[in-house]
């Protein structure tokens, strides 16, 4: 690559979600999630881990931002746990809950890191999904917007970058479509797609609630993208890609840009009979959303495949590697659709992940030629077994290669025209991993603990004081 230069505010960051990190799941008044409830029923987790202590980052969020600051991190995303500040979803606040959030902001600003906040990474309140169904029912549009308000009003002098929604199409997939997530439905199209569309109007309104009181704040939501590659040029298998990509990727990206939703999927799910119900004030709103948002928030693990589908072909609900056994999870598809094989000029993660580094500059050029955003990727990072040893050391070369040859591709998309603003690695310490328990890591921070438990210490890796000298060099030090 020819030389690039990064931007002098480039925000490199790293990105946790509350439930993966804070613990203290019934502490200082918090209110029950979704996500509480869940892990409990058996089979659901990995030796059926849970968040309820994680890796109590409540408690040590002072020693994580310490150590984030000592790698000289621009920008901190995290998410707000939304029952933590409202037990019950909405009424009564809890004045413990939001003060440690204006804590933990606090924390990063005092060593001039920025605070990224994102309001919902998938723990709803528990009594909102006992009163109503949580977002099947429209009645959590205005829920969610008034505790999103209510959060802004307490965080908006200090907090520039939002994120509303994080991975709207992933829980909603895993809720509605595979049960593999809350509220655990199978095969519940109709809901699904209903289900998105309350969520995309939570997002809309929340978008020019926080634009009416603030023009300046920037706002937008994290969607996980995975571009798709047709498997050839058989005809078949590239309109399988187009499919794919209607139903799959500008479902969403489409409603969040533009206001609206991709004609050719909508069509079909109108024939199918589960198209969602939306009115023409719905739609204005989603476009006045549209207009105003700053940027589109990406998530980037990995590129997808697609093949035409016989209608008898493979259906959504797949089988998910959850123990780290390489090959044990499936194909899945829509049948008389797509179905997505996997890629053999790629290698995978031992849970079946695809390792892409060139898909992060595809989807940063996609989503720079559609919709000519701005873009935070908001995640991106390799989940894998760590080693430690003598007690403090981890060497996680593997991270390093792989996270190296990611910002590589994203500063070629840069130089070749897409305006990124930030890069967040997934994670900074090591965290729950929603259904693959404590094994999977992420970190650049080893947390001593295991499905049992365990000290909970922090231990640097190598690619600690490796993502420090990128910072330093501002990406010129990528090795
Ligand atoms: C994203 C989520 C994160 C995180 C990450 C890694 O989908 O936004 O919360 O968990 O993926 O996924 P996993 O933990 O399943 O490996």
């Amino acid at each position: 690559m020819e030389s690039f230069n990064m931007p002098d505010d480039f925000l490199w960051g790293s990105a946790s979600a509350a439930y993966q990190i804070e613990g203290a799941h019934d502490v200082d008044g918090k209110g029950a999630s979704v996500w509480d409830e869940f892990v409990k029923i058996p089979g659901k987790t990995f030796k059926g881990t849970t968040g309820e202590v994680a890796v109590d980052h409540y408690h040590r969020f002072k020693e994580d931002i310490a150590l984030m600051a000592e790698l000289g991190m621009k920008t901190y995303r995290f998410s707000i746990a939304w029952s933590r500040v409202f037990p019950n979803g909405k009424g009564d606040v809890n004045p413990l809950g939001i003060h440690f959030y204006e804590d933990l902001v606090d924390e990063c600003l005092k060593y001039g890191i920025e605070p990224m906040i994102t309001l919902y990474h998938w723990d709803l309140p528990l009594a909102l999904e006992k009163a109503y169904g949580g977002w099947e029912s429209p009645q959590i549009i205005d829920d969610f917007v008034a505790y999103a308000l209510f959060i802004f009003e307490h965080l908006r002098s200090k907090v520039k970058y939002w994120i509303t929604i994080n991975e709207q199409n992933i829980f909603t997939s895993l809720g509605w479509l595979t049960g593999i997530h809350p509220p655990g439905k199978i095969d519940e199209q109709k809901s699904f797609y209903q289900v998105n569309h309350h969520i995309f109007l939570a997002h809309a309104k929340t978008v020019m609630a926080f634009k009416k009181i603030d023009p300046e704040v920037k706002i937008g939501a994290s969607f996980a993208y995975s571009p798709s590659y047709a498997m050839d040029c058989d005809p078949e298998n590239a309109m399988s890609k187009m499919d794919f990509d209607n139903l799959r990727n500008y479902w969403w990206m489409d409603v969040y840009a533009y206001g609206r939703y991709p004609k050719t999927a909508f069509s079909y799910l109108e024939k199918k009979g589960i198209a969602p119900v939306v009115t023409t004030d719905e739609i204005e709103m989603l476009k006045r959303a549209a207009s105003l948002i700053d940027f589109m928030g990406v998530n980037y693990y990995q590129t997808t495949v697609t093949e035409a589908n016989p209608l008898d072909g493979v259906g959504p609900n797949i089988k998910m590697n959850t123990t780290g056994k390489k090959g044990s999870s499936s194909v899945s598809g829509l049948p008389g659709i797509y179905k997505t094989p996997s890629n053999p000029y790629l290698s995978t993660t031992d849970w079946d992940w695809t390792i892409d580094p060139l898909g992060l500059r595809y989807a940063c050029k996609e989503i720079t030629s559609r919709y000519n955003l701005p873009i935070i990727i908001s995640e991106n990072g390799l989940g894998a077994f760590d080693t430690l040893q003598d007690e403090k050391t981890i060497h996680d070369d593997y991270r390093i290669t792989y996270l190296s040859a990611h910002i590589q591709e994203m500063m070629k998309a840069m130089s070749e025209g897409c305006e990124v603003w930030a890069y967040c690695t997934w994670s900074f310490t090591d965290l729950l991993s929603w259904l693959n328990g404590y094994q999977k890591r992420y970190g650049f921070v080893y947390v001593d603990r295991d499905e049992a438990g365990g000290s909970l210490d922090r231990v640097k890796k190598d690619s600690f004081y490796w993502y420090q000298k990128v910072i330093q060099s501002n990406g010129k030090n990528l090795m």
